[in-house]
C-alpha cells in the first residue's frame, strides 16, 4: 500500500496552462503513492523508508484521460464508411435509419456478457496508450432496458480491468424507432423515467445530449439538463458538431462540464465559455473520419482561456479510434494545438471536463494514477504514432507493466 517511485522525470501538470511549471520536467525526481493517493514528492518522497522501485529516469506524466468516448457497442459500420465513400453523406445516412441506428439494433440485441466481450479489448487498446481513466456513454440502447444494460457493461470493465471509468447516460443520442415524429415524448420518458432511474441504480455519472438539427433542440436539451441536475448527475453535450444551434452556450448556462465537437461554434459563444467555466472538448478523429473541413474557433477558444480537452470519441461511426496519442497528433496536424495544449488536454482538462477533482495532475492528495513513458520530452507523445511508447502505467498506486501485467 506504501511505495515510493524513484528516478522519475515528472511532468505534473500541477499548473494552469498559463503558468510555466506544470510543464516543465522535473528530472530525477520521486513520488510516494499511499493507498492510492499521491502523498509525497521530490525530496520529502525520496526520504520515506518505504519499498521503492525505480522507474529509470523514465518520463512520467498523470495518466491520460479520455474524457469522451462510446465504446461499449455491438456491430460495426464498415459497410457505411463503404457508402460513404461511394458519395453518401453522413447525414443522410442517418436520415435513413442507418448511421446511429444500425449501431442501436446490433446493441439492443446483444447481451450484457458479449459487450462486455467485446468492450474489453477497446478498453484495453486505450490503456496501452497510457490511459488510467475513461468516460463511457451509453445512447445505443435508447430502451430503459438497454440503456441501462450498457451503463452496467461501462461500470463492469473497471473489474475486470485497471482503469477508471465514468459512465454517462446518453439516452438523448438519437430518436429510436419506436417515438418517430414524438421527440417531446421521448424526451420526457429520459427525463421522467430514465434518469431517475439510471441516478437511483447509481449507473450513470453524468448525462450527455446530441443537441444537433438530426437529433435533439436546445429545447429539450435544456429539459434533459434540468433533470440532470435534479437527480444530481453531472452534465457534458454534444453540441456544434455539425451546424451551430446555439446548443453549447445552453448547456454551459445549464452548468455543463464540457461541451464536444463544437466545430460550429461561434467566437462570440467561445467567449462565452470562458464566462461559465465550461471546458471545450475537442474530437479530431471524428472531424478526420467524417472530413470536416470547418475547424472549431481554436485561437478564440486560446485568447480566452477556455480550457480544451481532446479526446478520442470512440464510437463505430464518426471516430473509429481507440487511440489517444493518436488524437494529439491529429489536434496538432489538423487544428494546431501545441503538444503543451494537447497533454492538458488529456490529463487537467480532461478531468476538469469529468468533474474529477482528484485526477489529472500530479501532486500531493491526487489520484496516483500515472503513466510511464519511454521519452525524453513530452513532445513526443504528440509527434511519433504507433511505436507504443508506453513503459507502463501506475493505477491506484499500482504497476502495470505495458503488457498491462501487475508488478
Ligand atoms: N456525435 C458523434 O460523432 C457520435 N455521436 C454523436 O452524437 C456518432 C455516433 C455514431 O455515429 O454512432
Ligand atoms: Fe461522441
Amino acid at each position: 500500500m506504501k511505495k515510493v517511485f524513484t528516478e522519475a522525470n515528472v511532468i505534473s501538470m500541477a499548473s494552469t496552462m498559463s503558468e510555466a511549471s506544470g510543464y516543465q520536467c522535473q528530472p530525477g525526481s520521486a513520488i510516494a503513492v499511499e493507498n492510492g493517493k499521491i502523498v509525497a514528492l521530490g525530496e520529502q518522497a525520496k526520504q520515506l523508508d518505504w519499498p521503492k522501485q525505480s522507474l529509470n529516469g523514465a518520463l512520467v506524466t498523470p495518466g491520460l484521460i479520455d474524457s469522451h468516448t462510446h465504446l461499449v457497442f455491438a456491430g460495426n459500420r464498415a459497410s457505411e464508411f463503404e457508402q460513404r465513400l461511394n458519395g453518401v453523406p453522413y447525414q443522410t445516412i442517418a436520415e435513413q435509419g442507418g448511421g446511429i441506428l444500425s449501431t442501436v439494433n446490433a446493441t439492443r440485441t446483444a447481451s450484457e456478457d458479449e459487450l462486455l466481450r467485446l468492450a474489453l479489448p477497446r478498453a484495453d487498446a486505450l490503456m496501452r496508450d497510457g490511459v488510467t481513466t475513461i468516460e463511457i456513454k451509453s445512447g445505443y440502447g435508447l430502451t430503459f432496458e438497454d440503456e441501462l444494460k450498457m451503463l452496467r457493461v461501462a461500470r463492469a470493465i473497471e473489474q475486470h480491468l485497471p482503469v477508471n471509468v465514468s459512465t454517462t447516460l446518453l439516452a438523448a443520442h438519437a430518436l429510436p424507432p419506436e417515438y418517430q415524429h414524438d421527440a417531446d415524448h421521448y424526451i420526457d420518458f429520459v427525463c421522467h423515467t430514465l434518469i431517475p432511474a439510471a441516478a437511483e441504480q447509481q449507473l450513470a455519472d453524468a448525462v450527455d445530449v446530441f443537441c444537433e438539427k438530426i437529433a435533439f433542440s436546445v429545447d429539450q436539451a435544456e429539459k434533459v439538463y434540468a433533470a440532470a441536475n435534479a437527480h444530481g448527475l453531472k452534465i457534458k453535450a454534444h453540441t456544434e458538431q455539425l451546424s451551430d444551434l446555439g446548443g453549447s452556450v445552453a448547456a454551459a448556462k445549464a452548468g455543463a462540464l464540457s461541451v464536444d465537437h463544437i466545430e460550429y461554434l461561434s467566437e462570440a459563444d467561445a467567449q462565452l465559455l470562458a464566462e461559465f467555466g465550461t471546458v471545450a472538448t475537442l474530437l479530431p478523429g471524428a472531424f478526420y473520419f467524417l472530413r470536416e473541413t470547418q475547424h472549431p474557433p481554436i485561437q478564440a477558444l486560446r485568447d480566452d482561456q477556455v480550457p480544451m480537452a481532446l479526446a478520442t470519441d470512440f464510437n463505430p461511426g464518426t471516430s473509429p479510434f481507440a487511440s489517444l496519442t493518436l488524437m494529439m497528433n491529429m489536434a496538432s496536424t489538423f487544428f494546431r494545438l501545441t503538444p503543451k495544449e494537447n497533454l492538458y488536454g488529456v490529463t487537467r482538462h480532461a478531468a476538469q471536463a469529468m468533474g474529477l477533482e482528484s485526477k489529472g495532475q500530479i501532486a500531493v492528495g491526487f489520484d496516483a494514477d500515472l503513466a510511464v513513458w519511454h521519452c525524453q520530452s513530452p513532445a513526443e507523445l504528440s509527434y511519433m504514432v504507433g511505436t507504443a511508447p508506453l513503459a507502463g502505467r501506475i493505477v491506484g498506486g499500482t504497476w502495470y507493466d505495458n503488457q498491462g501485467i501487475r508488478g
